[in-house]
């Protein structure tokens, strides 16, 4: 068996197709998120399809003392986690500065910033002991940008971006890897997450192009776990070849 990988946000979208690549690739996986009923399906196939030794955390990464609980009650093989894949997040909502809700704001800063830094105070002191360990933040072109009514949801991209550089310079002296992958547009439940619901709004997103969908990423990922051990990607960015930037896109089919 390899490394133990803890991704967040396993329930869908990249998250999903991570654990599926890691799992057929013999990892051992801590799969989490909100919605059980995912995680139990996600592991009886993992198990099933590849035989993969898996463990479930069903947590609200908003609430750290759900966090912390879960960490805690991690059985004893899975307790040294290698790897930690911080990509639980979303957007909510798409508007002005003057029009934004506050619950939209609120929902996106603990989800991606403050979730982001309490597994990863959770998770990191054991890899500073044993000077050993790989944390891969999964960013945004929002992160590298801003565009029209994006407003909190890119800063806290940016966030996770200046993050990321700031836990490299941190944990330099232990050996511990860090990287970001900010990428542009990816078919997920994404656009429906950040429509509030509304399929027809989030279909219009990807409509006459061919974007990115998870499993792009999910290769990726295994790309930058199968680097040399003196090597550290910092900083990847990937689009389709639709999107030049975060507003330019070529719609053609
Ligand atoms: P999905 O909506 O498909 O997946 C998001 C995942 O995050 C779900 O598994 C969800 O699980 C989890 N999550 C959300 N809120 C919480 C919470 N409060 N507690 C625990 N888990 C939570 O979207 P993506 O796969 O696209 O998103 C993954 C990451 O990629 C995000 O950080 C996103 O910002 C980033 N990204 C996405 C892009 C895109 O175009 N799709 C582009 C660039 C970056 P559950 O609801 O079960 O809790
Ligand atoms: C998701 C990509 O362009 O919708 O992070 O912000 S975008």
């Amino acid at each position: 068996m390899k490394d133990t990988v803890l991704i967040t946000g396993a329930t869908s979208g990249i998250g999903e197709a991570t654990a599926k690549l890691l799992g057929k690739n013999k990892y051992r996986l801590i799969i989490t998120g909100r919605r059980k009923e995912r995680l139990q399906k996600l592991s009886d196939f993992l198990q099933s399809e590849y035989g993969t030794d898996v463990c479930i955390l069903n947590f609200d990464i908003r609430e750290f003392n759900e966090v912390k609980k879960a960490i805690d009650s991690l059985p004893e093989k899975f307790k040294q986690i290698d790897v930690l894949i911080n990509n639980a997040g979303l957007a909510s909502g798409l508007d002005p500065i003057h029009n934004g809700s506050l619950d939209d704001w609120e929902i996106m800063i603990d989800t991606n910033v403050k979730g982001l830094l309490y597994i990863t105070k959770l998770v990191s002191p054991q890899m500073v002991n044993r000077k050993k360990g790989y944390i891969i933040n999964i960013g945004s072109i929002a992160g590298k940008e801003v565009y029209p009514n994006g407003n909190v949801y890119c800063a806290t991209k940016h966030a996770v971006e200046a993050l990321t550089k700031a836990m490299r310079i941190d944990l330099l002296p232990y050996g511990i890897k860090v990287s970001q992958i900010a990428p542009g547009m990816v078919n997920t439940e994404f656009s429906t997450v950040r429509f509030h619901g509304d399929n027809k709004k989030a279909d219009n997103v990807y409509k006459g192009l061919n974007p990115l969908v998870g499993e792009d990423i999910a290769d990726i990922i295994l790309y930058l776990l199968n680097t040399p051990p003196h090597v550290c990607i910092n900083d990847l960015v990937v689009m389709p070849l639709a999107q030049a930037s975060a507003t330019n896109v070529i719609r053609t089919e």
